[in-house]
């Protein structure tokens, strides 16, 4: 342990605490009973942060009670949870955690859209409730042919593109920019996109800039036998009008990873019998959520030690040299 002090705003993984305890002089925020007396004694004194998703918003007002702050380090590729424009005016880095959970996001997705496809849990369920024995399962819609539109190719939605090569399917994309290097189709606009698919993958970050944009017209673009997966956020799809296309016929089903109010999901979706509802697991393996610890740890103990961290987020990459 040495003398800096870092606040870990609420349990992460074992390995995580454990390192960073040898590492820091650390504070427990969630164990605080009076946050605010807590923060007005020891927050001058707090020069590192550590946080995920589910921890609570660091936002402007947060970051206005450590005065010291140099560094968020958060756990997860989304950063959703940190106002990193305000951390940036305040010279305050943010870390996240990019590249060790691609693939395993991109199998998970993969997993979740074929059983959206062929209705693989349903079918299970079938089986344990002995209805097999009655007669067959009803027939499943299917991939082939289907024209698959990612939304947000980058890390994690190539990752998905190079796995669905191997599933013979068609392959577009939209985001903000045309990527010059890259062979799929591009639209310009999302519901471009959605016109020319038969299923949409959304993996694009949350935030103020994608909210609600899988709204009611791109559910209607998307068509009765379209499909919508989604491992971004619950914050890109009008969630309202979602389990209304579905309740419609609007669309076929869904395949959700991800929720509006985490981990709280509207009981309409939960009565709905042709979606996959999984509670928010893509980068949920015990190999890669280490990977992930271990690099909020990194870019904690590397920002001491050098004065630069491993993985900061592009809104303040301009705070350190190189
Ligand atoms: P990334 O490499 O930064 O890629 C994000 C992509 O989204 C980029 O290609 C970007 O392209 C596009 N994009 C950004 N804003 C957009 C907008 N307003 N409209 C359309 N496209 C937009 O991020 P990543 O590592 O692949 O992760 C993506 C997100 O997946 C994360 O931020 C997180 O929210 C989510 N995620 C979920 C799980 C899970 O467990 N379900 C796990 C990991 C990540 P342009 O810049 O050209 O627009
Ligand atoms: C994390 C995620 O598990 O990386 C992300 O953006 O959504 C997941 O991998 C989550 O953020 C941590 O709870």
């Amino acid at each position: 342990m040495n003398s800096t002090e870092i606040l870990i705003t609420a349990p992460l993984l074992p390995s995580v605490m454990d390192a960073l305890e040898s590492a820091f002089t650390t504070h427990r925020l969630w164990e605080q009973p009076d946050r605010h007396a807590f923060l007005d004694s020891v927050g001058p004194h707090i020069r590192g942060a550590a946080t995920s998703t589910y921890h609570g918003r660091i936002d402007d007002a947060f970051l206005a009670q450590l005065p010291a702050l140099e560094i968020v380090a958060s756990f997860g590729v989304g950063y959703d949870n940190v106002d990193a424009a305000a951390a940036a005016a305040r010279g305050v880095v943010v870390t996240n955690t990019p590249g060790v959970l691609d693939e395993e996001v991109a199998d998970l997705t993969i997993g979740l859209l074929l059983a959206t496809v062929r209705q693989i849990p349903q079918a299970e369920r079938f089986l344990r409730e002995g209805q097999w024995l009655k007669g067959a399962f009803p027939l499943s819609p299917t991939l082939r042919g289907r024209r698959i539109g990612i939304v947000g190719l980058g890390n994690i939605g190539k990752a998905v593109a190079r796995r669905l090569e191997g599933f013979d399917v068609a392959v577009a994309y939209h985001g903000r920019s045309k990527q010059e290097d890259v062979l799929f189709d591009y639209h310009p606009t999302l519901v471009g996109l959605t016109e020319a698919s038969d299923v949409l993958i959304a993996i694009v970050p949350g935030g103020a800039g994608t909210r609600n944009l899988i709204d009611a017209e791109v559910l209607a673009a998307l068509g009765p036998q379209g499909i919508l997966i989604n491992v971004a956020r619950g914050s890109v799809v009008d969630e309202a009008a979602l389990i209304a296309a579905l309740q419609s016929g609007t669309i076929l089903s869904a395949g959700l990873d991800v929720y509006a109010d985490e981990p709280r999901v509207p009981q309409a979706l939960l009565d709905l019998p042709n979606l996959v509802l999984l509670p928010h697991i893509g980068s949920g393996s015990v190999q890669t959520r280490a990977a992930m610890g271990q690099l909020l740890v990194d870019n904690l103990v590397q920002w001491f030690a050098e004065g630069r961290p491993v993985t900061s987020v592009p809104e303040t990459a301009h705070l350190f040299a190189g």
